[in-house]
């Protein structure tokens, strides 16, 4: 495909008013009828054709106000219907029929079959693989869908928006029309038909309006639905009183199905969901599992507005319903479970993923200028980084103009597809701030680095903090501007007290937010009477690196005494990473792992510390992960020296506190029937981490042994057994183990799921040849992306020892993987492949292989736009 622009967006040349379907299903020759009202917009000369998208369709038919349409008048290209000579002015009416083939439909856009389900999926350019139409998001309209099937094989039928009826038809047939009042664009479009069973549920708006809550599964899984309702409706509840903002229809849908390109889809009224994210019981999900079906729900829940009733001009404005369907999602999370335990979930998950992408060659802006393949831009940048720049903005403008912003956007911009300029002004509007500079977190990739050093001026009773920003080139990007970067912060005393400053020079305060405008500024803090410890970015309220050299002491003092816990996760990494990092360099050259002590005293009293809630301490116990150190060392990595250094310092804390975690497996044990809230949730969490710990001290596997055997759930189950079989992978206890796991989970795909992905990220060269046998395993399927992901995804992305195989045969196995993922599913291939955006940074051996890996990609045949997309940028 070629390059499309941002600059180059203009409205349609003709105003879409109605939209009928009718749709004859039956699995391989599905036919589709499209009845299409529209009009000429304004100014546009008589002349100008009407331009329709297609992809891989056969049309049998083709009318005008139902007059066929000479072959003279159109024109059918690849990608595109051109019909000419239409009405100057009035309304007219196109029908267009298709046929398409839902059983031979592998790349699961548009409408595909999955366990003999019909299924959609049109986001972001799937509508036109089922009829020719303006498929492009600023294209609003009212839908009215009639489907037809098989009654027996087929008894349910359902689209978008409220039920009109349906009825038997005599012949073995039987339809269902449906009718969504909301104007929407063709990528919220669904269609689900089958036999599934369903849970029932209702909700009563804060208006009073009762809506039916229904969610589909697979016969016989319903009892594992019941959590996915029960976070809808506090979903449902959270929105009307967080945000004003009340569900608009007489009945929500939810369809769980088993193949699926991603989390999930928030068609207007029917959600379609990866089952993943909607199945969980306490034998077989783990509290990672409820706590992502939660978090998802309720995100695609919230897109009802931002993204549904509030849409996108163009896809360039992605992040204008991602990011902002994040943030609320996150804000939703907080709010159920621990608000600073989400919060440093979430930063780890934006250092892991969204950090590498914005220093790799595949950084773009939060809002993308260009893009060749928009299903290459569902990015941890749109989402993740967009979710922390609509975070900045509620910092900035604080909490209360925060909520007018918002209520000013849903009010001003309701039924509208507009622009993240539109939904800034809202903001500026409300604070009367200008937020251009701001702005340049939707134009500008890259992390920025923020350097800090403090002068503490006993005489004077002042602190000196000086601060600069430094933007780093990304892609298409060279130079930068100095950004608006909202800096919370606190001045810890000896006590632990915070100082009372009389005066601040130098920058704007709002709070104990700094805001950082300059490249660099100098900020002096009067009315200090002892010298400070300067906790810089609590709650991370920048997503920045920052360079500011502490010393181990004033860290641990943060740690220890800081009112924002965050903040202590924070200051408890910072004092490991130094560490970690020196271990890698100790480890390559052959020489014994050194770990501080001051690390380890503060790791072990956040431990002990019971004032602390669990899920906290198992956070403050979870070491900086090999990608974090990889990354804190910038380059010329080596993995295997890193996971090595990284286990020893492991050890050397699991020595020094192993009476510490024989007490924590016993306190945490959790009695009584098995609950999915974070309390226990943290428990168990705390509970695993301790007894992680003491595997690492013991450097045997009996205790990890037992914790398998006694397991009543799958969290201490699955962690019991990643345990063994991570630190023992040769032994026969983790053979027993996995073997047991998976003779009594063969029949539920998504924990068997966990029995490929524990096995693909066992670390070390072994794990190649363990992943090339398991493609062999008859559970695998090569064909339903969870299982993909599962095993060559996790592998890929999990693996830093495996897969960076030092004689490069894990880079070669990828390519092989993506050339053949390639012809049936290319989302799924691209998506995997940018598992390699950080070649770059290995040293230079591993970084020749990955080169030549990546070239034997582009030599591949007839590769996917998606795939090329990819891969050519990360060559580039
Ligand atoms: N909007 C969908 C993602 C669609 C991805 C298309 N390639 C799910 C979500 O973000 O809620
Ligand atoms: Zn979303």
């Amino acid at each position: 495909g070629e390059i499309i622009h941002l600059e180059d967006y203009r409205p349609t040349d003709f105003v879409l008013e109605r939209v009928d379907l009718t749709f004859e299903l039956d699995p391989t020759e599905t036919k589709v009828e499209a009845r299409l009202i529209f009009h000429r917009r304004e100014g546009v000369s008589a002349d100008a054709p009407l331009v329709l998208d297609g992809d891989e369709l056969t049309m049998t038919g083709l009318l005008l106000d139902q007059e066929e349409i000479a072959a003279a008048n159109y024109d059918a290209a690849e990608h595109t219907l051109t019909i000419r000579h239409l009405p100057a002015a009035a309304p007219f009416e196109i029908t267009i029929t298709t046929q398409i083939n839902p059983e031979a439909n592998t790349t699961l856009m548009g409408l595909y079959r999955t366990s003999n389900v019909y299924c959609t999926q049109c986001e972001a350019e799937g509508f036109r693989r089922i009829t020719y139409f303006p498929d492009r998001p600023d294209v609003l309209a009212v839908y009215t869908v009639n489907i037809i099937a098989d009654k027996a094989s087929t008894p349910l039928l359902l689209s978008n928006g409220n039920y009109l009826g349906g009825a038997g038809m005599g012949d073995g047939r039987h339809f269902a029309a449906w009718f969504d009042p909301h104007p929407k664009p063709s990528y919220l479009f669904a269609l689900v038909a089958g036999d599934l069973g369903v849970v029932e549920d209702t909700f009563t708006t804060l208006s009073g309006r009762e809506v039916a809550l229904k969610i589909y599964v697979e016969h016989g899984k319903e009892p594992r639905a019941t959590y996915a309702m029960d976070a809808l409706k506090r979903s449902m509840s959270w929105d009307e009183e967080r945000f004003g903002r009340e569900y608009d229809l007489d009945i929500f849908m939810i369809v769980a199905v088993s193949d699926f390109n991603m989390g999930a889809m928030e068609n207007k009224g029917l959600n379609v969901f990866n089952d993943k994210y909607v199945l969980a019981d306490p034998e077989t999900a783990t509290d990672a599992d409820y706590a992502n079906i939660e978090a998802i729900i309720a995100h695609e829940y919230f897109h009802n507005w931002t993204g549904n009733r509030i849409t996108c001009r163009d896809w360039f404005q992605l992040c204008l319903k991602e990011g902002l369907t994040v943030y609320r999602d996150h804000e939703f999370s907080a709010d159920q479970r621990s608000r600073t335990v989400k919060r440093i979930a979430e930063v780890r998950h934006l250092k892991a993923e969204q950090f590498p992408e914005d220093a790799g060659p595949l950084a773009h802006p939060v809002r993308p200028t260009k893009f060749r393949e928009i299903n290459n831009f569902y990015t941890t940048t749109v989402y993740e980084k967009g979710s922390e720049v609509t975070r900045m903005i509620a910092t900035v403008l604080g909490a209360d103009l925060f909520k007018k912003g918002m209520d000013l956007y849903f009010e001003r911009h309701d039924g509208q597809a507009v622009t993240i300029e539109d939904f800034v002004a809202c903001f500026a509007e409300v604070s009367k701030r200008d937020l251009t500079q701001f702005s340049l977190w939707y134009h500008q990739a890259g992390t920025p680095l923020v350097s800090a050093s403090t002068a503490y001026d006993a005489a004077r009773q002042t602190l000196t903090l000086s601060l600069e920003q430094m933007v780093p080139p990304t892609p298409g990007q060279s130079s930068k501007e100095p950004m608006h970067i909202p800096l919370r912060i606190g001045l810890l005393l000896e006590d632990g007290t915070e100082a009372q400053v009389t005066s601040v020079s130098g920058a704007e305060m709002t709070g104990d937010v700094l805001h950082l405008v300059e490249r660099k500024q100098t900020v002096v803090f009067a009315g200090i009477t002892s010298r400070p410890v300067l906790s810089l970015n609590r709650g991370f309220s920048a997503p920045i690196n920052l360079h500011f050299e502490q010393t181990p002491a004033d860290r641990a003092h943060i740690a220890r005494y800081e009112s924002d816990l965050f903040a202590r996760w924070q200051a408890l990494n910072d004092l490991a990473l130094p560490n970690l990092v020196a271990a890698a360099a100790s480890a390559k050259a052959g020489k014994p792992v050194h770990c501080d002590a001051s690390l380890i005293d503060a790791l072990l009293a956040a431990a002990a510390d019971g004032d602390l809630e669990p899920a906290f301490r198992a956070q403050a116990l979870s070491l900086p992960s090999e990608a974090d150190i990889a990354r804190e060392i910038g380059g010329n990595n080596d993995p295997d020296a890193i996971h090595a250094g990284r286990q020893q310092i492991m050890s050397a804390i699991a020595k020094a506190g192993q009476t510490i975690f024989e007490k924590l497996t016993d306190e945490m044990v959790v009695s009584g029937p098995f609950s999915p809230d974070a309390a226990s949730a943290g428990r168990r969490a705390l509970r695993n981490t301790a007894l992680s710990y003491l595997v690492y001290a013991e450097n045997q596997p009996a205790r990890a042994v037992d914790a398998f055997n006694a397991a009543n759930n799958m969290t201490d189950l699955s962690q019991a057994l990643t345990i063994l079989a991570h630190r023992f992978p040769e032994s026969a206890e983790a053979a027993q183990a996995l073997a047991t796991f998976k003779a009594r989970f063969a029949d539920n795909a998504l924990v068997i799921d966990k029995w490929f992905t524990i096995q693909a990220t066992i670390p070390g060269a072994a794990a190649l040849n363990r992943v090339t046998a398991l493609m062999a395993d008859p559970l695998f399927n090569g064909s339903n992306p969870n299982r993909v992901r599962a095993l060559v995804g996790t592998f890929a992305f999990s693996n830093p020892t495996g897969f960076n195989r030092a004689d490069g045969e894990g880079y070669r196995f990828l390519a092989r993987q993506i050339l053949d993922i390639d012809t049936r599913n290319p989302q799924l291939a691209a998506r995997i492949l940018t598992s390699m955006r950080s070649w770059r940074s290995l040293e230079d051996v591993r970084a020749g292989h990955a080169r030549n890996a990546l070239r034997d990609i582009t030599a591949g045949k007839k590769l996917s736009a998606d795939v090329s997309d990819i891969v050519e940028r990360m060559l580039k």
